[in-house]
């Protein structure tokens, strides 16, 4: 763990269930973590921490859920999670062998408002199943950086590290403009600095 009180930026690991999301965690932070009960529920959460360029940050595993909108506990968790850290950094994982099923969950949190960096997760089996997927055009349509990683082999995981900083809120209206065909480039709005998204 990190030196006590010093000062620590706070990441949300969101997603849908099985995406990988605690394997990222555990390559993220070395597997060295914390595990919580949420309170009232039997729900448990883990909190782990890791350095990157100089900065420190404090990482939380959410519950994996589809939606914001709970339909069980676990979900009703990860929602209060969110909510009760508005504004912090949101690490939205997606599993690049089944993208479309993921992007639901990661407009909503991009419409929300929070800054949002994508872990394109299971990059390795992608591969081998022959599913063409892009992390530059991801980023491109959605406006906020995207990484291809393999919490399986490692493969990105430093760059997503780095690239954490970089997370940037975008404007949900002009991603619906993109996905629904028109040309219009998302110009990210309280942008971090990114420098892949065409608009920072
Ligand atoms: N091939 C491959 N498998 C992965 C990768 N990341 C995770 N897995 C596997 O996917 C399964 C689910 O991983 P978890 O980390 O438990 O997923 P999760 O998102 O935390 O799941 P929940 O906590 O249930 O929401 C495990 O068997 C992992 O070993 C990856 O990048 N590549
Ligand atoms: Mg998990």
């Amino acid at each position: 763990m990190a030196e006590k009180n010093k000062k620590m930026k706070k990441i949300l690991m969101v997603g849908n269930p099985n995406v990988g999301k605690s394997a990222l965690f555990n390559r993220l932070t070395g597997g060295e973590a914390i595990v919580s009960n949420y309170p009232g529920t039997t729900v448990d959460y883990t909190k782990g921490e890791f350095a990157s360029g100089g900065v420190f940050y404090e990482v939380t595993d959410v519950p994996g859920t589809y939606s914001l909108e709970p339909r069980d506990g676990a979900e009703e968790v990860a929602v209060s999670i969110l909510e009760k850290e508005k504004g912090e950094v949101v690490m939205i994982v997606l599993d690049a062998t089944r993208v479309e099923r993921g992007l639901y969950l990661a407009l909503e949190v991009i419409e929300r408002g929070y800054p949002a960096i994508i872990a394109l997760n299971m990059i390795d089996e992608a591969h081998d199943k022959e599913i063409s997927v892009s992390a530059g055009e991801l980023q491109r349509l959605l406006g906020v950086p995207v990484v291809a990683t393999s919490a399986v082999s490692g493969e990105g995981i430093k760059d997503l590290a780095m690239m954490v900083r970089k997370a940037c809120v975008t404007d949900i209206s002009r991603i619906k403009a993109a996905l629904e065909g028109g040309n219009e480039d998302p110009a990210p709005s309280g942008c971090g600095g990114c420098t892949g998204c065409g608009g920072c």
